[in-house]
């Protein structure tokens, strides 16, 4: 069982979902018993990907705060008063040592947040040679630096960039509450300058902004109906930070993050499903039904941007205690095979070894 049959990452065609999703459906699934709504996520995990893995990306503020967006929700935005300093674009020389610490301490990608509302012409270049430097690595490399621009895409993919993580963060119809200095159109715009040049998708979204159940399906919709739906879609539940407007807002229902992850499987079936922002607020337990949800990814590493991640140390015996493997490998080996047994399968001692002696980093 758990045989691990192939490692070829999916192709644009594989995440093209056959029909749109409507967001009755969605939201529909949003209603099932929660006991239904992880059983079919967990049938749609498994014929995809291997249950017991979980890739590792470690993130760093490359360029922190002072952003002139005014989404709500970020400590980074210059329109409100969070305490947080700005600091210039880093030196090529500390990215590359935070990166080696990041692959030294087990994560196969290292992502490099920038607090702009887009790149200008001049960081591109720099940003570059910090995308080569950590390539040579080995590391996959993932960039998150707001809008881009005619061009600006083509020159992250020559420089050799993975991946780049534009989250849509909300439903069309609650995006205005949130964030008023870009539009909707402004980030699916940029969602396809980054897939016309070949460079993959991140994009999800945060909970826990006081949007309604419907609006976290119309978040899903709109990720699940992009044609093909991203390679990796992060997962945030809203981190408060004293100073920015959301902080104070009431707290989503640990059960119905859980499910905003479940529908996620379902929907982007395969999709890496990030577990992302707001893990240092949720007990074990949680993330642990987080993964049995779906989600097969986190961010790995003391820090997020500015707020932080729980202690890699802790986060190493977590996947040790749940006999998790984190996946060394570039991506996720998939599954190929779509074969459930519904009856319990007696796992043979080797399979249960195998998960756990996989990684050296974390057992
Ligand atoms: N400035 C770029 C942009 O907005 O695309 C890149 C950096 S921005 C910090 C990346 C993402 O972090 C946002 O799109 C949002 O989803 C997430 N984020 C920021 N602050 C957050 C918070 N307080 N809680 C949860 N997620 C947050
Ligand atoms: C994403 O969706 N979440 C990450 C990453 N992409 C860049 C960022 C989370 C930031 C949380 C707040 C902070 O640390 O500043
Ligand atoms: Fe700026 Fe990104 Fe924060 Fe918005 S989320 S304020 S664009 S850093």
């Amino acid at each position: 069982m758990n045989q691990i049959q192939s490692l070829t990452p999916t192709t644009d065609a594989d995440r093209r979902n056959a029909k749109p999703w409507t967001v009755d459906e969605v939201a529909a699934l949003f209603e099932l018993p929660f006991n239904d709504l992880m059983f079919r996520a967990q049938q749609v995990h498994r014929e995809h990907f291997d249950a017991n893995a979980v890739q590792l990306s470690t993130l760093l503020s490359i360029k922190t705060g002072g952003c002139e967006e005014d989404c709500k929700y970020c400590p980074q935005s210059a329109h409100f008063d969070t305490g947080l300093k700005a600091e210039k674009l880093l030196p090529l020389e500390e990215v590359l040592e935070a990166a080696r610490a990041a692959k030294s301490s087990g994560a196969t990608r290292f992502c490099m947040g920038a607090a702009w509302r887009s790149p200008k012409e001049r960081h591109l270049e720099v940003i570059g040679e910090m995308v080569r430097s950590v390539k040579a690595m080995g590391l996959e490399t993932c960039l998150t630096a707001g809008m881009l621009g005619e061009g600006q895409a083509e020159q992250l993919a020559e420089a050799g960039l993975d991946y780049y993580n534009h989250n849509l963060d909300t439903s069309p119809e609650f995006y205005g509450q949130i964030i008023t200095t870009r539009t909707y159109q402004d980030r699916l715009d940029t969602l396809d300058r980054v897939r016309n040049v070949g460079l993959k998708v991140c994009s999800g979204g945060i909970v826990g902004m006081g949007e309604t159940r419907r609006q976290r399906a119309g978040l899903l919709v709109q990720l699940a109906n992009l044609q093909p739906y991203p390679e990796s879609v992060p997962i945030n539940n809203l981190v408060q930070v004293e100073g920015t407007p959301l902080a104070g807002t009431a707290a989503l229902d640990p059960f119905e993050f859980v499910r905003t992850i479940a529908v996620a499987r379902i929907v982007m079936p395969r999709a890496m499903v990030r577990l992302s922002a707001g893990r240092e607020e949720m007990p074990e337990s949680l993330q642990a039904m987080c993964f049995l949800a779906g989600a097969n990814s986190m961010f790995y590493g003391d820090k997020l941007l500015t707020t932080n991640n729980p202690q890699a140390e802790a986060d190493r015996q977590l996947l040790a205690r749940l006999g998790m493997r984190c996946d060394t490998e570039a991506g996720l080996s998939q599954k190929t095979e779509a074969k459930i047994n519904l009856r319990a399968q007696a796992p043979a001692a080797s399979d249960a070894k195998a998960g756990a002696d996989n990684c050296q980093h974390c057992h």
